[in-house]
């Protein structure tokens, strides 16, 4: 039975919120958060400072708090990965293998490493993408996440480890901001909307891309987490799908909150990865082999954003 787990990467944008989601299922005591700056964005925390690249320090951490599992979430994303390729390589994957050989080595019970919609390219279909299709991403991003998806099949297959992972679409939420990733637009826009009524977007108003709020983010990943292995015929890349928007249709969702709401576009480099990104999603392995069912849509999104982010600036805490 699993009982302690060890995250990376717990300051982030899913982290801080997935490893608070886990305390309240694990226990407080049970979910040890590491990331590689000094402090925890949460005081009461068992915290560690941990460079995922120091395999040696991930192995001590794992033994001094006798984790039975980890969830693996530090690395850069498709942005910044684009800006620092090198760096993008060496912590995605060299941070992936220190944390599949530890759980080899200490014969740990579950590791779980997200993977994302960076995996698939413009060689893919782009609407309706199959769970099991070609993916050759154009991104390095993509390029270690498909090398994480095959890597962690071989330890499954050849060490017997249980490893999972899902292909996370763009996500949303109002607690910690995403940062360097091409889908942070969609986070970006309900700040300025509330800020200042405006959004100059980095994408095109037509760029459609697979997007998805943090409550069923937070959902698909423990639910996939705590799924029955045996269910299980994909392990480490499971297509995740809740609604796919383009910047267009946001801010027409944000408009009927804030009418006077507007959005100007001035696309960047970013333009390119996300034109090489998926348009709309095939889950149903998802929902077929651990029953995936989102409960967001765009405009019950829209509403909860901009309620919480507009108490928060009342507040003064913007
Ligand atoms: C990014 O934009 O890089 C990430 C992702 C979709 O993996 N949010």
């Amino acid at each position: 039975m699993i009982k302690r787990i060890l995250f990376t990467g717990s300051n982030g944008q899913i982290g801080s919120e997935l490893s608070r989601a886990f305390r309240k299922i694990y226990g407080n005591e049970n979910v040890i958060v590491t990331d590689i700056a000094p402090n925890s964005k949460v005081a009461d925390d068992h915290y560690e400072q941990l460079d995922v690249l120091d395999a040696d320090r991930l192995a001590k951490l794992v033994d001094t708090y006798k984790v039975d599992a980890i969830v693996h979430l530090a690395a850069l994303l498709s942005a910044v990965g684009e800006q620092k390729p090198q760096l993008a390589w060496n912590i995605n994957m060299n941070g992936t293998i220190n944390v599949f050989e530890v759980a080899r080595e200490k014969k740990l019970q579950r590791v779980f490493v997200p993977s994302s919609i960076g995996v698939f390219g413009s060689t893919t279909p782009l609407d309706n993408t199959p769970q099991d299709t070609v993916l050759q991403p154009s991104t390095m991003y993509g390029i270690t996440k498909v090398s994480g998806e095959l890597l962690g099949d071989y330890y499954v297959k050849k060490y017997g480890l249980d490893i999972r992972g899902l292909r996370y679409p763009g996500i949303i939420s109002n607690d910690t901001l995403p940062g360097g990733g091409t889908t942070d637009y969609a986070v970006a826009i309900y700040y300025d909307a509330i800020k200042q009524g405006s959004y100059e977007c980095f994408l095109s108003e037509n760029t459609m891309l697979p997007m998805m709020y943090m409550p069923d983010c937070i959902k698909a990943t423990t639910d996939l987490f705590q799924a029955d292995f045996s269910k299980l015929k994909h392990h480490t890349g499971f297509n995740l799908a809740a609604f796919s928007v383009t910047p267009k249709d946001m801010a027409a969702s944000i408009r009927k909150y804030i009418p006077n709401f507007t959005i100007s576009y001035k696309p960047d480099f970013r333009q390119a990865i996300a034109d090489s990104w998926p348009n709309t999603i095939d889950d149903s392995a998802a929902r077929t082999e651990w029953q995936w069912k989102p409960n967001y849509d765009l405009d019950t999104m829209t509403q909860d954003m901009l309620k919480v982010i507009g108490d928060k600036h009342t507040k003064g805490l913007l």
